[in-house]
């Protein structure tokens, strides 16, 4: 049996496990590790600005693809400053692993220089974290990272090695494991199949049905079932943020996102339905608004891999506890089977009821485009989904601009909306946009971000020009940190603490001193042929600095503590 050090274990079993990028930054605890890493040529290493960026490039390259995105960060604050986007793949349950560097063990508690607890801090965003004790464990343990970020539920796992556990001097017998056992943890391979027949009875008889579906059809890729059992059915969709591209975003039976700036078709029909299938959604309060009032009239089939979710904040007359598309497989053949009428006609009503909702309002997401004399934020993500052919990935940052991303590029296909949802991280989009283009080279990447999210990880620009990374970065700027704006117009009279920023850089000259190229836009008549411009410079990242309007509203808007119908619809109006 080969002989490896643990410097090169580590290596070594990211090699056996397919791992062909990891995202890092250097550093004392891990210095074994990074020469082994100069010895071999197998995994590449991309060298970040900021540790923060490595832990969003790795997830973003797991929200592109469905697997473990790999970060690599040394002891004290590379370890800490992974934090944010440990907690931000936590929260969207995206699988990563993430090691981290360590002082020698026998040096731990004695707070040697750059010694933090990372498997302490982090524990609370964790799926699983180990500590490794010897150096003929890490084959097994990285196996085992691997295995628990990307089965059951996913979500990040934390690898910590000290340094003396990578000693090049000592070396052990290297075999990287086919299989792993772990005790006490078996996700689920499939739903119980009597919940699914009910299930299937419900859905069969309900007069007003409606399918929520979530991030987890896309994590549990799952999209195929999904859009066969809508189509089997003839049931109107909802995704939430995250689940956006789960159903084609331009299918007539899709009513547009849902919950908080969800469209006014969606939220009625969620409201006034009599049957939900909820499937890898999980009720979380930017959907149900106040739980009291979610829904009064429905009843609730809620799949989900994950136990804990299900009942957490609304309950489940039908649970079913499962991989999303073994379930939803399970519910094709029932449908088939099933022997029993439906209620055509109620259907049928329910159908102009919904289109009523859509019409009525002039589209999902109608807004008023003024006098043509400035530009609409709204009118940026149109002219970028027109000109990507709506075929691009579009990773976004956290902000008013996040929401016109969700309500107006039409994601047809999943994994290409990529965004923070649960945590809401400003700063996520330009390195989780660069995970992407990394792993999709000939793939059109756009990141949609804010003057104000773009500053937080402006840094990886010069990452993006060592490792030419072409991705365009579409910066809706309104001069303010709209979304805050947003808020304190409709909540504090217009006293704008602290929301704007002056002096803020030339993005174009920024951009050009990063090597990249910069173009500004200001009129709405030269949107359109810039954005154009901006994408036939296929290799070249182009940041597009676009002056929209600052006072713009996202709507619609849910009413606090109200139901899913209460919603702003305009500065003016409400339902
Ligand atoms: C790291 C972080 N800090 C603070 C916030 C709170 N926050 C949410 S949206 C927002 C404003 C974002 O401004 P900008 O990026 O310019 O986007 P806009 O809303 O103007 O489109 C802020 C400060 C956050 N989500 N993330």
């Amino acid at each position: 049996m080969e002989l490896l050090s643990g410097a090169d274990m580590v290596v070594r079993s990211l090699a056996d496990e397919g791992v062909k990028h990891i995202y890092g930054y250097p550093g004392g605890a891990l210095l074994h590790v990074y020469d082994a890493i100069f010895r071999q040529k197998e995994v590449s290493h991309i060298l970040v600005r900021h540790e923060q960026a490595a832990a969003h490039m790795a997830d973003g390259y797991a929200r592109a693809t469905g697997k473990p995105g790999v970060a690599l960060v040394t002891s004290g604050p590379g370890a800490t400053n992974t934090i944010t986007g440990i907690a931000t793949a936590y929260m969207d349950s995206i699988p990563m692993v993430i090691i981290s560097g360590q002082v020698p063990s026998a040096a731990i508690g004695s707070d040697m220089f750059q010694e933090v607890d990372m498997v302490g801090i982090s524990r609370p965003i964790v799926k699983h974290s180990f500590l490794v004790k010897r150096a003929e464990d890490i084959p097994e343990i990285i196996k085992k990272a691997f295995y628990l970020a990307q089965t059951g539920r996913p979500g990040p796992v934390v690898v910590d090695i000290p340094k003396d556990i990578t000693d090049p001097n000592l070396k052990f017998e290297y075999q990287y494991p086919e299989t792993i056992k772990l005790r006490s943890y078996t996700p689920p391979s499939k739903g119980h199949n009597g919940q699914i027949r009910k299930a299937v009875d419900l859905l069969m008889q309900a007069r007003r049905p409606i399918i929520y579906a979530g991030g987890g059809v896309i994590m549990g890729n799952a999209s195929t079932q999904l859009t066969q059992l809508a189509k089997d059915l003839n049931v109107p969709v909802t995704n939430t943020l995250n689940g956006l591209g789960g159903f084609p975003g331009s299918d007539c039976q899709f009513v547009g996102m849902l919950g908080m700036h969800g469209s006014y078709c969606a939220n009625m029909a969620m409201h006034h339905a009599d049957i939900i299938l909820a499937v890898g959604a999980r009720f979380d309060d930017r959907v149900t608004n106040n739980t009291a009032k979610f829904c009064p009239d429905a009843k609730i089939i809620h799949i989900d891999i994950d136990p804990a979710s299900i009942s957490k904040t609304i309950t489940a007359d039908v649970p079913i506890v499962g991989p999303v598309g073994a379930v939803l497989d399970g519910f094709l053949r029932h449908i088939t089977d099933y022997s029993g009428s439906r209620d055509q006609e109620a259907i049928d009503a329910w159908w102009r009821q919904i289109d009523e909702w859509r019409d009525s309002r002039g589209g999902l997401f109608p807004y008023d485009k003024g006098d043509g004399t400035i530009l609409k934020p709204q009118q940026v993500i149109e002219a970028l989904y027109e000109v990507t052919g709506g075929d691009a990935f579009v990773t976004s940052d956290v902000g008013q601009h996040q929401m016109f991303a969700a309500q107006y590029y039409r994601f047809d296909k999943p994994n290409r909306w990529i965004n923070s949802g649960g945590l809401g991280t400003m700063g996520f989009g330009l390195p989780a946009a660069m995970g992407v283009k990394l792993t999709h080279p000939d793939a059109t990447v756009a990141c949609v971000t804010g003057e104000g999210s773009i500053q937080m990880n402006i840094q990886e620009l010069s990452t993006c020009l060592q490792y030419d990374l072409g991705v365009k970065i579409i910066n809706v700027n309104n001069q303010a940190l709209g979304m805050v704006r947003q808020w304190q117009d409709m909540m504090y009279d217009s006293r704008y603490s602290h929301s704007y920023m002056e002096s803020l850089p030339s993005f174009v000259k920024l951009a050009e001193s990063y090597g990249h190229v910069g173009i500004q836009v200001t009129t709405p008549s030269d949107l359109r042929p810039a954005m154009e411009e901006a994408f036939s410079l296929k290799d070249r990242l182009v940041f597009m600095d676009i002056r929209v309007d600052a006072n713009e509203h996202v709507y619609p808007m849910q009413i606090k503590d109200g139901s899913m119908r209460d919603l702003w619809l305009s500065k003016t109006e409400r339902t």
